[in-house]
């Protein structure tokens, strides 16, 4: 064997080994993000009590709702995507709230951002929603640069400010 072949076997060799090391790194990641995915917690609160917490899969046990909504920000074009996720009243439902007698929620992302949603259109059909998947795959969380894992979707809003990101908590005034 020549010289130049040992080499470049040894440079083949050695680029196999880097890249299977990054698969399987990969793969470790692959899974600790889909096990954060699941452990994934909302909180409902009323008046800032909890009053009731849901991970993905009970969150998934609801009814979920596939829709189209258009993300529109300040410096994009507005763009048509397909989500899935439930109902957010479905959810304070579920955790015994009433809604009659309240006004406002206040829904809250891992950043402190918060969005002020009336009851009014809480209890509309079809339009605000808590969503999980986008065109079929998990929202992924603020540390991976996704918007999940739960994002607060208002689908008949113009522009999008009011979609809360990394959504963790809802709180019932
Ligand atoms: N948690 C959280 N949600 C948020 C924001 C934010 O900073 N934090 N920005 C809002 C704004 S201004 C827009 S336009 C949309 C989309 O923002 P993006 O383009 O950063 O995804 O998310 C909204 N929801
Ligand atoms: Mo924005």
């Amino acid at each position: 064997m020549t010289r130049n072949i040992k080499i470049i076997l040894i440079i083949i060799i050695i680029l196999i080994a880097v890249s299977t090391t990054g698969l399987y790194l990969n793969g470790d990641n692959v899974k600790v993000n889909r096990e954060l995915n699941e452990e994934a917690v909302f909180v409902i609160l009323k008046e800032g009590e909890e009053v009731g917490s849901f991970t993905m899969g009970e969150i998934q046990e609801l009814q979920e709702k596939t829709f189209t909504a258009t993300l529109d920000t300040s410096d994009t074009d507005p763009e048509k995507y397909k989500y899935t996720g439930v109902l957010l009243k479905d959810i304070i439902h579920k955790a015994g709230v009433d809604l009659q007698d309240k006004k406002i929620i206040a829904v809250t992302g891992a950043d402190s951002y918060t969005v002020g949603v009336s009851v009014d259109k809480v209890l509309e059909e079809d339009n605000v929603y808590m969503a999980y998947k986008r065109d079929g795959l998990p929202l992924g969380s603020r540390n991976d640069g996704g918007s999940g894992p739960y994002q607060l979707i208002i689908r008949k809003d113009q522009f999008s400010q009011n979609w809360c990101k990394y959504a963790v908590k809802a709180d019932v005034r």
